[in-house]
């Protein structure tokens, strides 16, 4: 990356108007919508329960669209739902769901009204059922062809590690280019064995930029989703921070980097809507962590590179910028969530003790060894 690529880069990320962007998706909220697929009894209705927290079934506000489908749109929620009732087995049932789920997203989604697109359809799998049939290829196939598709292998808890590898390995083969993740409503399976995140990431991932924040907030995920956002957003200042360090520079000679972390740290204050209170806030961080950042750079690499014996003698090497800068960034980004989480609970929070510069060379220690020791 070029000098004034970076330069570049960093006035567009400093002027990034948090505020103005939010109020922008606000105006014109558009609701992402999700076609929940897949045989009769694969858990369905349970999974949409699980995750937006309402029963579907007991609700019946439901709109019919088709014999078949059913359009949900709760009243607190900004997503629209597409229940599908299921097939039997038995060849004719199959026919007749293909024909009527695949002929209800071809429709929608060769309007010209992208608002009513099926804007993602995740097509259910029972593990319990031990065996992907070649109606579920067929659909996903179809499916494919129409909108962002991927497959929930429900039931987990009903089926062996062995039933589920084979499994996978069958989805693996045919549908090599569709995600699979593997869910259960049983508490009794840890929550490590199961890919409700991955699910939803992938989601968002596959959401235009204006329905991605509407569905975290339809979910009620909004933080731990922002908490996974807010690492690509760190990755693009680490990487601004490789290209500003072309060739080793003295400690002394850094202003560019330290300009990069301020940007960044400003950055994730506004990510995580802290900057939404009161002006106060605002002039804490500035005077907290904005004018510290330098100093924080210059300590912790004393502390961090063994030898250092002053920080004129300091040498920034690019290996060195990315490594703290990305240590820089995960560090503010803890306290900016915690901090919002509090916020968000209606909780009070001292933004001057909780970014203090030893709390924030404290975490930078830790991600910095975190990083290197990889
Ligand atoms: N063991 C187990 N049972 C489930 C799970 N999810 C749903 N079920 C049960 O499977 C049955 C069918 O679920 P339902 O959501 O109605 O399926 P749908 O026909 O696809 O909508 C119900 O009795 C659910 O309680 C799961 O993850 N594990
Ligand atoms: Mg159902």
């Amino acid at each position: 990356m070029k000098e004034e690529d970076v330069r570049k880069l960093i006035d567009n990320l400093q002027y990034f108007d948090y505020d103005a962007v939010l109020n922008k998706i606000r105006r014109n909220v558009k609701k992402p919508s999700v076609l929940v697929a897949g045989g009769t009894g694969v858990g369905k209705s349970s999974l949409i329960n699980h995750l937006f927290g309402m029963d579907v079934a007991v609700t019946g506000n439901g709109k019919p669209m088709t014999d078949r489908i059913t359009r949900y749109e709760p009243e607190n929620c900004d997503v629209v739902l597409y229940d599908t009732l299921g097939y039997e087995v038995g060849e004719d049932k199959q026919q007749q769901f293909y024909k009527d789920v695949i002929g209800f997203v071809k429709e929608a989604n060769g309007r010209g009204d992208v608002q009513k697109h099926v804007h993602l359809a995740w097509y259910c799998i029972s593990a319990a059922n031990k065996r992907v049939t070649p109606t579920d290829l067929d659909a996903v196939a179809a499916l494919a062809g129409l909108t962002e598709v991927c497959v929930v292998l429900t039931q987990i808890d009903a089926a062996t590690m062995v039933e589920l590898d084979e499994i996978k390995a069958v989805l693996k083969k045919k549908l090599p280019d569709t995600a699979a993740f593997m869910v259960s409503i049983d508490p009794r399976i840890p929550q490590e064995k199961m890919q409700w995140d991955e699910l939803l990431n992938w989601s968002l991932d596959h959401l235009d930029a204006g329905l991605q924040l509407t569905f975290a907030q339809a979910l009620g995920r909004e933080l731990q989703i922002k908490h996974i956002r807010a690492d690509k957003l760190i990755n693009r200042y680490v990487a601004a921070a490789a290209g500003a360090v072309v060739c080793p520079l003295p400690m002394t000679d850094s202003a560019a980097l330290i300009a990069i972390q301020t940007a960044m740290a400003t950055h994730l204050f506004n990510f995580w809507g802290i900057d939404r209170g009161a002006d106060k806030i605002k002039e804490v961080f500035v005077n907290v962590v904005i004018s510290n950042t330098g100093r924080i750079f210059s300590r912790s690499l004393l502390k961090l590179i063994p030898g250092a014996g002053s920080v004129a003698a300091v040498v920034v090497n690019s290996g060195v910028a990315t490594s703290f800068t990305y240590a820089f960034g995960r560090a503010v980004n803890e306290i900016c969530y915690k901090t919002a989480s509090h916020m968000a609970k209606g909780e009070k929070v001292d933004i001057t003790s909780a970014f203090a510069m030893d709390v924030i060379m404290q975490l930078i220690q830790k991600y910095y060894n975190h990083n290197n020791n990889k």
